[in-house]
């Protein structure tokens, strides 16, 4: 195994972390105590909401590794909530994060994309 680079320390002006601040709007679909659900700004299929945790963590390993085990609990329990809510959860659909560089993660606070409403291609690299 190899680490080349260093993950980032989370930038508190991220995009994400100004839309938990309320300081930029987005189409929210579900809040609670542990995540907040919006739309994606740029839709990839007929459904594409994005799950954030509330706390500031860039990647899965943060989060895992820092984050309580309430509030992962919490957040997985939101993911699925949200899914089941947006009526993908029937017909199916796909869950995906995207982590570091090599993934072209653009925003950099952990997040789920949920991509739902149609046959959806596949996604495999
Ligand atoms: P990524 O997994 O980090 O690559 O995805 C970031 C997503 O955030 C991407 O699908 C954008 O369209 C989306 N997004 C958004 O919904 N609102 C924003 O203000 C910005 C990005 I900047």
């Amino acid at each position: 195994m190899s680490a080349t680079t260093t993950p980032p320390a989370y930038d508190d002006n991220n995009v994400f972390a100004r839309i938990l601040r309320g300081e930029i709007p987005c189409r929210r679909v579900y809040e609670d105590e542990f995540a907040l659900a919006f739309h994606d700004i740029n839709p990839q299929a007929p459904v594409h909401v994005l799950v954030i945790p509330k706390g500031r963590w860039v990647s899965l390993a943060d989060f895992s590794a820092g984050a309580s085990a309430r509030e992962i609990a919490g957040f997985w329990r939101a993911v699925g909530h949200v899914a089941r809510e947006l009526g993908i959860e029937g017909p199916g659909y796909r869950m995906l994060s995207n982590v570091g560089a090599n993934a072209g993660q653009e925003v950099p606070h952990f997040h789920v994309h949920l991509f739902g409403g149609r046959r959806l291609g596949r996604m495999l690299p």
